[in-house]
């Protein structure tokens, strides 16, 4: 570091700002070399603070060229006040007054895409969570909220479009070519909700009415000739707004809702109040463009941003340790949304599978940190899996103990209590609680504590007493900086199968009565057990039922207790659970046999139960395509003490291939029945018979032989959705048949005009399993459709290798890890934060074998050597040499 090793901000210190803003008037002029911003802000001391005398006004502010400081309408010379990289002082300020500041700032040089830039010729912003400083001197901090107008300023003829937060208050013209408009936002907000766009732009317009009567005007901005692919967007923004009404009351409270897709965006979206940025992959859709997968994450991020509306921005976070109280509430909103939209047990599944491959690697890697964090160096770094996805269990948890109608209490009375203010998780729990009369003091623990929780049960059943008993122990294990833990409150939701498969009663010693057949059991000790009495044969346990809580589970089950599960356990969940049990400890015991050097054999049982479901596929297609595929590489490697890529890989593959072989006819069979050309819709039904279709199509890829090509290649040119066609694509880019390169070079042919399809072809082949892949992504560096500048690109070609190819990238001499490191150092002083998030292989390091330990500290090492390196960057490998030991 040239400025020396930056520092922690930590929780503990947190002080309200010594001067709170009323209200902000900004005016930007919008330049081809710079852009000028005007601001004039009423600052007056905060009540709330005891400082003995008037402190001075201290504003955050960097890479801001300051032209003027005007103060109650006096001008300021230099020596009333001191300008430093990030702060403008004025050491003496009345007690309330008006400061107007000028600054020029060179949107045109901002590749790291915070704060004002441009992309593709139009002016964006990104502000969260501290960009709004890159623009004009302020306090950049979520708890100071104000009142904004602003005023854009640019060329009519580049920049027809001038948005900005609110509604439209005047626009004109001034003469010279150029145009402006005036936005005024009549709510309160902290400054990273603010945004502004100015571009030429086309829009798709539709309109809401919300419950009370209000219209609403709904635009999606696009570039010229995409206004054909936001039709699934606004479909899904229609649908939010009507959910939340629903299921909350929460109604729109604007005549306008704006939406602007670029294609240069750090993230996948950003909620700004009535002007909501997106990434063009999550709102450009069509079924020859995207996949289903596209399609769900596209109504899943259009919903979140939506319901940030109130959970982020009519009630926001009092601090960014906070960050939780908006993101973990708003997946869970998400999350339930998208349940409601389709298949509420897929859904499921494939949110657990995310934070089982996602956040358990990060909650026992280097960066492990609590749901609500006590420091960090720099805050970009900590919107994690940990902060989002972990964070919306924790909201799931209270949602199971209050149970939907205490949590809609709680939420109003959040709302009640709250809105218009920023507030931390503790006014959140309160809420909760207080609504309730829930006691959650136990449960707060899982906003302090980092680590994924262990618990280990077991079961005794009694012939003679009819009784069985649960044994429930937890443990927290250490992580970084918190070496002890406590035992936190675990809803453990279960239920007990009766020989014949049904649910049993469940009466606990104790109780009068039996209180249904699926209850929660708080688990809130070391050691606990749980006799339940009047069970008339030997039970089979269903535990953690729908995943109740974000933990690790070891039950003794035997592999014929899991069978009899995946056939009978009521809970959709836990038949797809039993069966990912069931496969992990098989393809754990072919690791073991492949690292010992014994022949890899595949049990008949195995085969049989995964015959089991592959007869059943067609009832519920969406769901066999889940509960047939093998546990992730990713995955299995979390559930191992030391990770063993090649083994990993060579296990699962094995296994692949001795069930695409022991069950050919099936496959076939399936994928047949379930290829039929009926016409495109993307409802849950018909996407999973692509995804059940698509999977046959990849076991029988797995033998390569000819007719297996033969469909493939069949698929791949003559299907028209993209879900199929990029399944072909990536079988071929697997496989060892000669046409493999022409398909690779026919899809680019055919879609080099659609960045986002390019960026498939560019993750097809960073992620394939073939032996030459990191020479063909080093190539593909300088492919004319590669853009370093491009997060999306960057992410699908580094960050398809480095995060999704888990044998290629940990080949055994290191030239993975070298390829990341030189990556990141290229990138870092462009684009700290994505050269920041590729990092997060790196920071497992210690669970891989000490050879592979050494290569990727020496990777480390070199990079914190680098001088001028960002705090992004300087935290993520300092903090994961730390934990290397
Ligand atoms: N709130 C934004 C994320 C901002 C990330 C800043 N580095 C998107 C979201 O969670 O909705
Ligand atoms: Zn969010």
């Amino acid at each position: 570091m040239d400025k020396g090793t930056p520092k922690a901000i930590r929780l503990q210190d947190y002080r309200p700002p010594a001067h709170l803003i009323d209200t902000v008037d900004l005016h930007f002029d919008l330049g081809e070399d710079a852009t000028t911003v005007r601001a004039v802000l009423s600052l007056r001391r905060n009540p709330a603070r005891d400082d003995a005398e008037n402190p001075p006004l201290t504003l955050d502010g960097q890479r801001l060229e300051l032209v003027s400081v005007t103060l109650d309408g006096k001008a300021l010379s230099p020596d009333d006040y001191t300008v430093t990289p990030d702060h403008l002082t004025i050491p003496r300020v009345p007690d309330a007054f008006t400061l107007e500041t000028v600054v020029r700032i060179k949107p045109q040089e901002n590749t790291a895409l915070e704060g004002l830039y441009k992309s593709s010729g139009n002016f964006c912003s990104q502000c969260e969570a501290e960009g709004f400083r890159k623009i004009t001197y302020f306090a950049d901090r979520p708890d100071v909220m104000a009142r904004y107008t602003t005023t854009i300023t640019a060329d009519k003829a580049r920049y027809p479009v001038l948005l900005s937060n609110g509604n439209l208050a005047d626009s004109g013209e001034t003469g010279d070519g150029r145009h402006w408009a005036r936005w005024e936002d009549p709510f309160p907000k902290p400054c990273y909700l603010f945004a502004l766009v100015a571009g030429n732009l086309r829009h798709v317009e539709d309109r809401f009415r919300t419950a009370s009567g209000r219209d609403v005007t709904l635009r999606i901005y696009v570039e010229p000739g995409n206004e054909d692919k936001v039709d699934h967007a606004m479909r899904s923004l229609i649908k939010s707004m009507r959910w939340d009404e629903e299921v909350y009351g929460l109604e729109y409270d604007l005549d306008i809702f704006n939406i602007v897709a670029v294609g240069d965006f750090n993230m996948g979206a950003m909620e700004n109040k009535s002007l909501n940025v997106f990434n063009t992959k999550y709102i450009l859709a069509k079924p020859e463009t995207a996949t289903d997968q596209d399609f769900l994450g596209i109504e899943a991020v259009v919903a979140h941003e939506y319901f940030h509306n109130w959970t982020g921005n009519r009630v926001t976070c009092r601090d960014w340790f906070q960050l939780s109280l908006k993101e973990g509430l708003t997946v869970f909103r998400d999350q339930e949304f998208s349940s409601d939209m389709n298949s509420r047990a897929v859904k499921r599944i494939a949110d657990v599978q995310r934070l089982r491959t996602v956040q358990f690697p990060e909650d026992s890697g280097a960066m492990a940190h609590p749901v609500r964090p006590d420091s960090y160096v720099e805050i970009n770094n900590f919107y994690t899996p940990t902060v989002y996805d972990k964070g919306a269990e924790v909201i799931r948890m209270i949602h199971t103990l209050l149970g939907p109608q205490g949590f809609r209490k709680g939420m109003d009375l959040y709302f009640q209590r709250h809105d218009g203010q920023a507030v931390t998780c503790d006014d959140f729990v309160a809420a909760m609680a207080d609504a309730t009369g829930v006691d959650l003091s136990q449960f707060k623990l899982w906003y302090r504590q980092a680590g994924t929780p262990e618990l280990d049960v077991s079961g005794a059943y009694d012939d003679a007493a009819r009784t069985y008993r649960l044994t429930v122990k937890q443990t927290v294990p250490p992580t970084p900086g918190q070496p002890d833990k406590q035992p936190t409150h675990i809803p453990l939701v279960m239920g007990l199968l009766g020989p014949d498969g049904a649910d049993l009663p469940l009466r606990l010693k104790g109780e009068d009565a039996p209180a249904g057949t699926s209850r929660t059991l708080h688990v809130t000790q070391a050691e606990q057990t749980f006799e339940f009495v009047d069970v008339p044969a030997r039970p089979v346990p269903s535990l953690l039922r729908g995943f109740s809580a974000p933990v690790k589970l070891k039950a003794d089950l035997s592999d014929a207790d899991l069978t009899f599960l995946m056939a009978n356990d009521s809970d959709a969940f836990n038949r797809w659970e039993a069966g990912q049990i069931l496969g992990t400890r098989l393809l754990l015991s072919l690791v073991a046999d492949q690292q010992a050097g014994r022949e890899l054999v595949l049990p008949q049982s195995f085969i049989d139960a995964v015959a089991a479901v592959l007869k059943d596929a067609d009832r519920d297609p969406a769901f066999a395509a889940q509960a047939l595929v093998l546990p992730t590489e990713a995955y299995l490697g979390t559930q191992m003490e030391v990770i063993d890529p090649d083994a990993i890989h060579t296990a699962r593959e094995f296994a692949r291939r001795t069930l695409a072989k022991a069950l050919r006819p099936e496959w076939l069979a399936t994928h047949r029945r379930n290829a039929g050309n009926e016409p495109f819709t993307v409802d849950a039904a018909a996407i999973g018979r692509r995804a059940l279709k698509n999977l046959c199509l990849a076991y029988l890829m797995a033998l390569e032989d000819e007719e297996a090509l033969g469909l493939t290649l069949g698929q791949y040119h003559g299907a028209q959705a993209m879900t199929d066609v990029i399944a072909a694509l990536q079988f071929l880019s697997n496989a060892d048949a000669p046409e493999r390169e022409d398909a690779i070079a026919g899809f680019y042919e055919r879609w080099k005009g659609e960045p986002l399809v390019v960026d498939k072809w560019f993750g097809v082949q960073a992620t394939s399993h073939r032996a030459d892949t990191l020479e063909r992504v080093t190539k593909l560096l300088d492919h004319p459709a590669f853009e370093i500048r491009n997060p999306n690109k960057v992410y699908a070609l580094i960050g398809g290798f480095a995060g999704g190819n888990p044998v290629r990238f940990h080949e055994a001499g290191g030239a993975g890890y070298r390829f990341l490191a030189d990556q990141v150092l290229r990138l870092d002083p462009m684009n700290p934060q994505v050269a920041a998030r590729l990092m997060g292989p790196f920071s497992r390091l210690r669970r891989y074998d000490s050879k592979r330990r050494a290569l990727m500290r020496a990777e480390l090492e070199r990079i914190v050597a680098t001088p001028g390196l960002s705090p992004d960057v300087f935290e993520v490998a300092s903090k994961s040499l730390e934990a290397a030991g």
